[in-house]
Formats: C-alpha cells, sequence, structure tokens
C-alpha cells in the first residue's frame, strides 16, 4: 500500500482513521494539534511551500514504528508552522509527505525515486536498514539530503554519499553495547538468532564477535525471517544447547512472539538480548505479558528521554498530539525534520543541492542532543542506552 498524506499534526489523526478504512491517498486541511493551537502564526496561504518526507512502513507488521517516526515529522511541520519561518526572506509553509516502503528494499526504492522525481525538499527515512541503504543510492543520484533516525547498520554511511546522513549509534556501538552488558552479567553460553535482514543480520554479527572476544560461547546460531511467527523449532534446537542468554537480531513483531514461545518451552532464565528494533513500548503488548519480558536487555541509540536535553517535555507534548502511540524513534524523526530546517535556514535556501554543505557542517541543539556528523555522515559522540522491561514499561539501565 502506497499513500502521500500532506497535513498537520492533528489532521493526521482525523486521517489515520481514513486510511485504516481505505487505505487511499488523502489530503486534510491544515489544523494545528501539537503546538497548543496557535493557528495566529500559521504562515500565509501564499508562501512558498517546502515538502519534507517520512519514509518508513506504515503497512504491515512494522506500521507502529512507521506511524511513529512519521508523527514526529508531522510534529516538526506543525511546530515550523507556527513559528513563521522564513528562508530567503520569504514565509514558508511547510508539508510533510508521508509515504509507505512497507519495510520491503523494492518499494524502498521506488519510494526514494518518486521522492526525487516529485521533488521534495528533504527526507526524513527511512527506517530499515534493509530500505534505507539501497534507497540512499537514489537519494545521493538526485542529490536529495536524506536523514535517518533508525536505520542502524553501520554500511549505511560507508558509501561514500555525501547526501546520507544518520543521528543515532549505528549497530557497532549497540552490538558492544549489548555483549559486554553479557560478560558484566557473566553469562557463558549465548544463542544467536537472527532475522537475515540487513539490520539484524549485522546487529547479530556484532553481537557475537564481542561476545565471543569477551570469552563467552555462541553455542548455537539459528536464522528467521522478518515475517515469521512461529518459532518453535529454533527454540526447541536452542534449548538443547543450554544456553545461559539469547541473542535476536530483528524486530519487536518477531521478538514478541519469541517470547512468548520461549515461556512454553521453558526458557524462563535466559537473559534475552536485543537492538533498538525490539526496544519499542509495543514489545511488552506483542509479548502478551510473558515472563521472559522480564529478561529483556535491548539497546538504543540514544540517550534515555529523561536524559535528553528536551526529552521529557517534548515526550509529553507528542503524547498530547498522538495518545498512545509513542514507539522508539519519533524524537529522532522530529530532530531530523528541525535539523534539514536549520541547514535550509542558514543556506538561505530550500533547495537540496544549496542546503547540502550546511546539513553536513550542522551543530545543531535538538531534543535529543547537540547534533553534528563526521565526514561520512554519521553522527558524532552518539550516546547510546541500555533498557530493561519493568511492570511492562522500558526503563533505562543507568
Ligand atoms: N535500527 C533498528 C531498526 C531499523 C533498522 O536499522 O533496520
Amino acid at each position: 500500500m502506497q499513500f502521500e498524506l500532506r497535513l498537520s499534526v492533528a489532521a493526521v489523526l482525523a486521517a489515520s482513521a481514513v486510511l485504516a478504512a481505505c487505505g487511499q491517498k488523502t489530503e486534510t486541511p491544515a489544523a494545528p494539534a501539537a503546538s497548543g493551537g496557535n493557528a495566529a502564526a500559521a504562515p500565509a496561504a501564499d508562501a512558498q511551500v517546502v515538502k519534507l518526507a517520512s519514509v518508513a512502513p506504515m503497512s504491515g507488521s512494522q506500521a507502529h514504528y512507521g506511524k511513529d517516526n512519521a508523527n514526529g515529522v508531522l510534529m516538526a511541520v506543525d511546530d515550523l508552522n507556527q513559528q513563521g519561518v522564513t528562508i530567503g526572506g520569504k514565509p514558508v509553509r511547510f508539508e510533510a509527505v508521508v509515504e509507505d516502503d512497507a519495510a520491503d528494499p523494492k518499494q524502498g526504492t521506488a519510494v526514494a525515486q518518486k521522492l526525487c522525481d516529485s521533488k521534495v525538499n528533504g527526507v526524513v527515512g527511512h527506517l530499515n536498514s534493509g530500505t534505507t541503504i539501497p534507497a540512499s543510492k537514489i537519494y545521493n543520484d538526485c542529490e536529495l539530503p536524506m536523514v535517518t533516525g533508525a536505520a542502524t547498520n553501520p554500511a549505511l554511511t560507508k558509501n561514500g554519499y555525501k547526501t546520507t546522513f544518520r543521528i543515532i549509534a549505528n549497530d557497532n556501538t549497540l552490538g558492544a553495547a549489548l555483549a559486554n552488558q553479557a560478560k558484566a552479567f557473566g553469562l557463558k553460553r549465548v544463542a544467536v538468532i537472527d532475522d537475515r535482514t540487513a539490520y539484524g543480520q549485522g546487529l547479530a554479527e556484532v553481537f557475537a564477535a564481542v561476545a565471543k572476544q569477551n570469552g563467552i560461547e555462541v553455542v548455537s546460531q539459528q536464522f528467521t525471517n522478518d515475517k515469521a511467527t512461529d518459532f518453535m523449532a529454533i527454540l526447541t534446537a536452542v534449548k538443547a544447547q543450554n544456553p545461559d542468554g539469547i541473542f535476536y537480531g530483528g524486530m519487536d513483531a518477531q521478538a514478541g512472539p519469541m517470547l512468548r514461545q520461549m515461556e512454553q518451552l521453558g526458557l524462563t532464565t535466559q537473559k534475552y538480548f536485543g537492538g533498538d528494533g525490539i526496544c519499542t513500548t509495543e514489545l511488552a503488548k506483542l509479548s502478551g505479558g510473558s515472563k521472559p519480558l522480564l529478561n529483556v536487555v535491548c539497546a538504543e541509540g540514544g540517550a534515555s528521554l529523561t536524559k535528553m536535553p528536551g526529552g521529557l517535555a517534548w515526550r509529553e507534548r507528542y503524547e498530547k498530539a498522538f495518545p498512545g502511540q509513542f514507539q522508539i524513534y519519533s524524537p529522532y524523526t522530529y530532530d531530523a525534520t528541525m535539523l534539514i530546517v536549520d541547514a535550509m535556514k542558514r543556506a538561505n535556501s530550500a533547495d537540496p543541492k544549496v542546503y547540502l554543505a550546511q546539513l553536513a557542517a550542522s551543530d545543531y541543539a535538538g531534543v535529543t542532543s547537540k547534533i553534528s556528523f563526521d565526514e561520512t555522515g554519521d553522527m558524532k559522540n552518539a550516546p547510546s542506552t541500555l533498557y530493561q522491561y519493568v511492570d511492562g514499561k522500558k526503563k533505562a539501565m543507568d
């Protein structure tokens, strides 16, 4: 399913019901919500239009991540329109363009080409490393900057593309942090499972390599895929090796049912490690209150909300605008949107070819962190945080 939205925060709430009902493109008039309804500051109807795209899975089992990502962009666009931004001396009206790549690499490249052809001014996305890496070539070819706040495979920034930026820590950091925590727990034998995606496989390889360096034996390696829901066979094979920890490289749509099936097999004492892909609000629901949720340790490539410069106040505003929809990446997609516009302002231009140099030179104080980039487009000094689930809620370990 592909669709496109150009609307403000409140409008997307109304639109989502329409989308769910008929799966069609929809457009809805602006109606500020996240800003507190300060309509007086809204830009003139004849202002220059600057289009900012959010690309993520908006359909399928990962739609909850995509919705959260899009919400971050919508909230930023609403805030910008309330601020009354001028670029190159002209007032600007920002529009969010929400695209669905369905977590599918082919659909991801098709969407990227569509955004190049339709001449949007900047891209926030994609979410999955498996879609972001191939899409990054297309954006580079059409000189359209993309900033991801979710895709963590280190390879994303290794192609020399000047248009590719990431504002969270990558999987080298996350995999190592998890393997070091396994050592700190005193674990000796771990099983490693991954979903064979660019993200899941890459993260599992980092975890396994650092675990081995830490003197931990990898006693079983198993593979699944990002559509699977039945893990009984691989968990039975894992159980036979008697591990004291299980690592899963993949997303929450698989990790949730896997935790339930671990309980059914009596795998209730093993620590369960995963990256940011499982570190969501949704994991608690998907695991159905099973005991192994208490054993989860997941790593995220940023500071906890309490340690983010503007985290808690921002989170409160998000909850008002999008009740019950917070997952994980929306603070980053919010900052990515603001970061792109900050570069436009400093360049006095919304032309991607003109503001790109300013984006690369960013030194931006965001809600999540101070953001600047190394020469590859990766964030400098990106923090990371380990979490556990307490009473069904994600809680930072430090
Ligand atoms: N970073 C986890 C989920 C997105 C991805 O990298 O595939």
